[in-house]
């Protein structure tokens, strides 16, 4: 019987060698380059600590807040601590923020700083930490203003277009990283016995059109107008305006939802509803919705709000939020014409 587990082949493409081949080709620099290394370093702890569970002694709640009021997992705050430590010392940086601190971070005086400001989501899909479904790290990067090497607050208010890099840990059965420094979307997949990443999926594409949808439909109740109607059609199916049936996931965490989107088609969304309404959204502007469209546009997708291309939206507060439409082009584009239409009828 042959062997079905195969070793990594030695022509296999590491995130090293494709990065150093990306600066060669002179589509990032070397900061760049190394701070996405340092990235995917403390992603590999993270997976680490994720991987142990209860043996790690990692599971459950830390007893501590964020400043979205959301009670904090052990694995938040320790995941938050990984990349804040690994960040600190390189020299690219001229500042972090992060979903689970209030304000944004500065580089400690002791260390050399840089040009770069890293935002992260440190661990995506709490709900699911304690369930052992997969979760994942957020993160982008964006260059910081001009003469601005301690960074404020308002010096990460870019909007998405201006992001350089931007990418996903999943922690799933394997551990896969994808990224984009604006060059395609593409995947790499932890070697867990060399403790590399490797490239095993260039140029990820999201088909045009897709039958598979992702919403919290427990929200349904809530949700404006063009929404309502939107998804009705969906479910209506065959029968229905749409004339083709829908099946649907949700997963709660948006990165296993956005990387079955990556791979196979889809849409995600996680509209305005009535008890988000006065936040403006349930998901983070800074560490999900602009680092995922990014990704999702880069591999020929699109990424919406409902009225607006995501990566255009200005933001104006580090913990904005705003609604997410994200994934298959021509699915995202059919969700938008629902809200310009209802919006179209408003007097
Ligand atoms: P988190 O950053 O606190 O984990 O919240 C974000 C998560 C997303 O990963 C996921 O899509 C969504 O919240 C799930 O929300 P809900 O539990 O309302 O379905
Ligand atoms: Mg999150």
């Amino acid at each position: 019987m042959s062997a079905v587990l195969t070793p990594t082949p030695s022509s296999a493409i590491s995130l090293t060698r494709y990065l150093i081949e990306e600066q060669r080709a002179g589509r990032i620099n070397a900061d760049l380059r190394l701070l996405i290394e340092v990235v995917a370093r403390a992603c590999k702890s993270i997976s680490i600590a994720v991987g142990k569970g209860a043996l790690g002694g990692v599971l459950g709640d830390a007893g501590t807040g964020n400043i979205q009021g959301e009670a904090q997992k052990k694995l938040d705050v320790l995941s938050n601590e990984i990349l804040l430590e690994a960040n600190a010392w390189g020299g690219h940086l001229a500042g972090l923020a992060s979903e689970e601190m209030d304000t944004s971070h500065p580089i400690p005086d002791v260390y050399p700083r840089g040009n770069y400001l890293l935002l992260f989501d440190p661990l995506d899909g709490s709900s699911n930490i304690d369930v052992n479904i997969s979760v994942g790290t957020i993160f982008s990067v964006l260059r910081a203003p001009d003469g601005v090497s301690r960074a404020e607050d308002k010096d990460f208010l870019q909007a998405g277009t201006e992001q350089v890099c931007a990418g996903y840990t999943t922690y799933g059965p394997s551990t896969m990283l994808v990224l984009t420094i604006g060059h395609g979307t593409h995947a790499f997949t932890l070697d867990r016995e060399v403790g590399s990443f490797v490239l095993t999926t260039r140029d990820m594409r999201i088909p045009d059109d897709t039958k598979e949808f992702a919403v919290n439909m427990s929200n349904q109740r809530h949700w404006q107008p063009p929404m309502q109607r939107y998804v009705a059609d969906l479910l209506a199916g065959q029968e229905g305006p749409r004339g083709k049936d829908f099946n649907m996931r949700w997963v709660a965490s948006m990165v296993a939802d956005v990387h079955r989107i990556l791979t196979r088609g889809g849409i995600f969304s996680y509209p305005l509803d009535a008890k988000c309404a006065d936040k403006g959204g349930k998901l983070r502007l800074m560490y999900e919705a602009n680092p995922m469209a990014m990704l999702v546009e880069q591999a020929g997708g699109a990424a919406s709000t409902g009225r607006q291309r995501m990566l255009e939206v200005q933001p104006t507060g580090l913990h904005q939020r705003v609604p997410v439409f994200l994934g298959s082009k021509h699915e995202v584009e059919t969700a938008v014409r629902y809200h310009h239409e209802f919006d179209a009828e408003q007097p």
